[in-house]
């Protein structure tokens, strides 16, 4: 992905995710709070080639090398579309389970199993005080950890591989859930996409 971005579609009909995430959501989501970040961030770019030429990965990865005026909103504004489109990625209709193969050895490596991961998870999400995100990594070695990040912050930045995530800002919820973060979560690992997280696993681009 590079300049100039443009929003993509939802993977999946708006209505796919319902009951766990309802149609009204994920309009709100990702057709006006991602199009937001689509529209500022290349208004942030607009005026700056060095960084247009770069992949958004790369942006994020290099904060300390884009030009200092620029770095607070490609911060804000990168973090915002990268980790919107995985967020939205790594969901899908009639998903959900347990991961299968080298994933899932390797969070019962980690982790100790599955249930073990979900609960490390739960936490880091229900412990992100105010906007974030939570997040399942990898680094260059493939060992996988569970962080979470404040505001658009993106794991790239620490030099590590977002390989799934779950967007913990109140818009994600608030209309199905109101300040049931909890009961979000719940559902959202009902939606899960494991398919589509295996590959990022598998294709780590550190
Ligand atoms: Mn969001």
């Amino acid at each position: 992905m590079q300049y100039p971005y443009q929003l993509p579609a939802l993977p999946y009909a708006y209505e796919a995710l319902s009951p766990m995430i309802g149609d009204p959501t994920l309009h709100v989501h990702h057709d006006k709070h991602l199009k937001t970040y689509v529209d500022n961030l290349n208004q942030a770019l607009s005026d700056c080639s060095a960084c247009q030429a770069k992949p958004l990965e790369e942006l994020l990865r290099d904060l300390d090398q884009i030009p200092e005026t620029k770095r607070t909103s490609i911060r804000n504004n990168g973090g915002g579309v990268y980790n919107h489109l995985l967020y939205f990625d790594c969901m899908a209709p009639a998903a959900g389970g347990q991961p299968k193969g080298s994933l899932s050895a390797a969070l019962d490596r980690e982790f100790g199993s599955y249930a073990a991961w979900q609960e490390k998870m739960k936490e880091a999400a229900l412990g992100q005080f105010g906007s974030g995100y939570a997040w399942l990594v990898c680094d260059s070695s493939g060992t996988l950890s569970v962080v979470k990040t404040a505001n658009q912050d993106c794991p790239l930045t620490g030099g590590l591989w977002p390989i799934l995530c779950v967007d913990v800002w109140e818009h994600a919820y608030y209309l199905d859930y109101q300040n049931r973060r909890a009961d979000y979560l719940d559902a959202w690992f009902n939606c899960i996409n494991w398919d589509f997280v295996q590959k990022r696993y598998d294709q780590t681009g550190l």
